[in-house]
């Protein structure tokens, strides 16, 4: 991957974030750069977008075309019907007279209207939200000794992979900041074949056999009578389910946790959840558990924030992962693997490696780095891409074997038998996206949009007609690993040790820290306090008892209801720090820090711009109005800029009203608290400061802070000079959020 110069990449990474375009930079036709007249010279067709490499336009048969991307699509200059015939106009249909009724031999016009009445697919029955990105694996090649797998083994080796993040339960055009579990599926394009880490950014499920997922899909998706709510777990039919089957209270608790509200998909870990074998060369073989690490670190909005995000920006979550690798600021991981001895047992310091809702502590497991991935092209078309992407449990590579955990087992059916439907037939491993960059040549035939023109004519073995072809081989194989199936009866039952469902989320409850235990307790009383069936908030009561007495009280003060007794022996656990997302210092990289001024205030800050830009975070202007205010290019207005956007604020400036503010609540009532200053700066203000972010002020943004009695308060650091203000706030901002402001009262 190409390396550039840091300053020209967050240079850039303003104009991405902002929307700007230089006003120099007029647009060409066809260059995509729109000009303030409809272009009239006809050009070529749109080039990929910038710093886009060309998509794998391979055959399912490997070999190459030599077409460019966008052949297929758009070729020459001029607009066509989809059979190549020149078109003079798409803009009015055949008609009868200009007043007369339509003709039905307008071909034009039914050609283009029946294709669109087709273009939506249906979305997925779950993770139908989602966003993609290109990037690259690199192997470190620690794993060399654990699996013969390529993509892993050898030192330095590059790897092609696309990568869709998502949520679970809302549908294709909810909001990205909802409370919900985030999917993290990776292909990973191998020179072996395909592999696909479907996972999730919780190291846990729900259920532990693939048979309940339907149940426990519709009891969290919404109510089947009005469809409602949309993309929430808030809801009875969510805690009825989860409070009568007690294995999903682990994976419950996780979402009520600061992990259900990510700050940014560039700031989630992924799991692979199930524990997988490796095999290596020499056929020994480990049980594994893949971990996804952000190099930025595991960040979270607030309840308050994410919920103002899912109103003001609901693409919140896309945008930040498009804005980021187009501004160069190329989002990484670290992939590793918790390694486990392949025993009979199946089980590692009494955790049985079967059962996808345990986790084992990484004190006990160290995460071994293997390898990097780093996002660095955003799709060129969604559709295309994003939305025609298959992910399937069963696309592993030689090296990478299953376990018999139930849940795993179900999911090897579902996702090819999903596909079926959604991509309507039995060839959609031929959609680029879902080409396997490794050559193919398989003896599938025909089916619904074949694309492949296959040759020969005898796709069966054996055969003498096509030469034998094609052949079997043991060089570089898939062989399963011939693990031993025990002689046991049929059942319908799960293992004795599956029916723990208390010890690992005290586990949980009891490794965060006191403001985590704080935001879980809130948004178990959130959550259950939208619940409208008194017997369900009593059963989670039930439920929270038999995890900690203290979350259950809480909770129970919060509904007003009493707090049960726990029915269960609480087990005595030892915490794991791991888990925890609070008390370490990340990197600011890709940041975006607001900067009020106004259009008499705005010393300083020229240079404190630069010096944000330098540090490799995203400085955004935000001003009265639009255009200019001095020098300075205004990103956001008053009017345009919300909390949410920033993780921190400087203030240059304290803007008095503008005539067309809404009156502040405060002024109103004659309070003088806020009486000077723009209400919208106000809630700036306010918000940033609820929401736990670093604030600083200097000269008159200093003096408002004072007058507005912010300026003693944690986090909020006033400062004579610009630079002094910019160095305090990026001190803060390394620990992400200020949670000394409100001292936590649990723990
Ligand atoms: Fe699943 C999609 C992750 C259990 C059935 N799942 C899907 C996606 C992710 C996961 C990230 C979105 C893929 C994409 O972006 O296209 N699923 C998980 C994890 C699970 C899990 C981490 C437990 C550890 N899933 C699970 C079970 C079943 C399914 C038990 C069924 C028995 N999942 C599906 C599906 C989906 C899917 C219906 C919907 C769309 C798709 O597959 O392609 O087949």
């Amino acid at each position: 991957m190409e390396s550039r110069n840091p300053a020209e990449v967050i240079k850039d990474a303003v104009s991405a974030v902002t929307g700007d375009r230089s006003p120099d930079a007029p647009g060409t036709p066809g260059s995509g750069t729109p000009t303030i007249e409809e272009p009239t010279t006809p050009t070529g067709p749109l080039p990929p977008k910038r710093e886009q490499g060309q998509p794998d336009t391979r055959t399912p048969t490997g070999a190459e075309t030599g077409a460019p991307p966008t052949a297929f699509g758009q070729q020459g200059a001029y607009l066509t019907t989809a059979q190549g015939a020149r078109l003079r106009d798409t803009d009015h249909s055949l008609k009868a007279g200009p007043r007369g009724p339509l003709l039905m031999q307008d071909h034009h016009f039914r050609e283009k209207i029946t294709h669109f009445d087709h273009e939506r697919i249906p979305e997925r029955v779950v993770h139908a939200r989602g966003a993609g990105a290109h990037g690259v694996f690199t192997s470190y090649g620690t794993a060399a000794n654990l699996t013969r797998a390529g993509f892993l083994k050898h030192k330095g080796k590059e790897t092609d992979v696309f990568v869709r993040f998502s949520t679970v339960l809302g549908s294709r055009g909810s909001a990205d900041t909802v409370r919900d579990t985030r999917g993290f599926a990776t292909k990973f394009y191998t020179d072996e074949g395909t592999f696909d880490l479907v996972g999730n950014n919780m190291p846990v499920f729900f259920i532990q056999d693939a048979i309940k997922f339907p149940d426990v899909v519709h009891a969290a998706k919404w109510h089947p009578d009005r469809e409602i709510p949309q993309a929430q777990s808030a809801h009875d039919t969510f805690w009825d389910f989860v409070s009568l089957h007690t294995e999903a209270q682990h994976h419950t608790m996780w979402n009520m946790s600061d992990r259900g509200i990510a700050r940014s998909f560039r700031t989630m870990e992924g799991f692979g959840v199930h524990t997988f074998r490796l095999v290596n060369d020499a056929g020994e073989t480990v049980l594994v558990k893949f971990h996804w690490k952000p190099k930025l670190g595991v960040h979270s909005l607030v309840w308050e924030e994410a919920q103002i995000a899912a109103g003001v920006d609901p693409d919140f979550h896309r945008r930040d992962l498009y804005d980021a690798i187009e501004a160069g600021a190329y989002p990484e991981w670290e992939l590793g693997l918790q390694v486990f001895p392949d025993t009979p047992e199946e089980t590692f310091a009494g955790i049985d490696l079967l059962d996808p809702t345990k986790i084992v502590p990484e004190e006990l497991a160290p995460v071994q780095p293997v390898g990097k991935l780093v996002l660095n092209r955003t799709p060129t078309n969604f559709h295309a891409e994003v939305e025609q992407v298959a992910f399937h449990l069963g696309n592993l590579v030689p090296g990478i074997d299953v376990t018999n955990d139930p849940l795993l087992q179900g999911r090897l059916f579902s996702y090819l038998d999903t596909q079926l439907t959604r991509l309507a037939g039995p060839n959609f491993h031929q959609i680029p996206i879902n080409r396997p960059h490794a050559p193919v040549n398989d003896m599938l035939r025909d089916g619904f949009h074949q694309h492949a023109v296959h040759a020969g004519v005898a796709p069966y073995k054996p055969n003498s007609l096509d030469g034998g072809n094609p052949f079997p081989t043991e060089e570089n194989s898939f062989v399963d690993v011939p693990v031993t199936v025990t002689e046991a009866p049929k059942v319908r039952d799960l293992p004795v040790s599956f029916q723990d469902h208390w010890t690992q989320v005290r586990l949980f409850w009891l490794s965060m820290t006191p403001i985590e235990q704080e935001h879980i307790i809130r948004a178990y009383t959130f959550e259950l306090g939208k619940c409208y069936e008194q017997a369900i908030k009593e059963r989670q009561l039930q439920c929270l008892a038999n995890i900690d007495p203290v979350l259950c009280q809480q909770v129970a003060a919060g509904l007003g209801l009493p707090a049960p007794a726990p029915t269960i022996e609480l087990s005595e656990v030892t915490p794991s720090p791991a888990l925890s997302q609070v008390g370490q210092q990340w990197p600011a990289d890709g940041r975006l820090v607001g900067i009020v001024v106004d259009d008499t205030d705005s010393d300083g800050v020229a240079e404190v711009r630069e010096a944000i830009l330098a540090a490799g975070m995203v400085p955004l202007i935000i001003a009265p109005h639009g255009g200019k205010v001095g020098a300075l290019t205004v990103q956001r207005t008053f009017a345009t800029a919300r909390s949410i956007e920033f993780d921190a604020l400087l203030l240059a400036a304290a803007p008095v009203p503008a005539p067309d503010a809404v009156p502040a609540r405060d002024e109103k009532a004659g309070a003088p608290r806020t009486a000077a200053l723009d209400p919208r700066v106000n809630l700036l203000v306010d918000e940033c400061w609820r929401h736990a972010k670093a604030i600083g002020g200097w000269g008159p943004g200093a003096e408002l802070l004072q007058r507005i009695g912010l300026a003693e308060t944690p986090g909020v650091v006033t400062h004579d000079t610009a630079a002094g203000a910019l160095a305090a706030v990026q001190q803060l901002m390394a620990s992400h959020r200020v949670w000394e402001r409100f001292p936590a009262t649990v723990g």
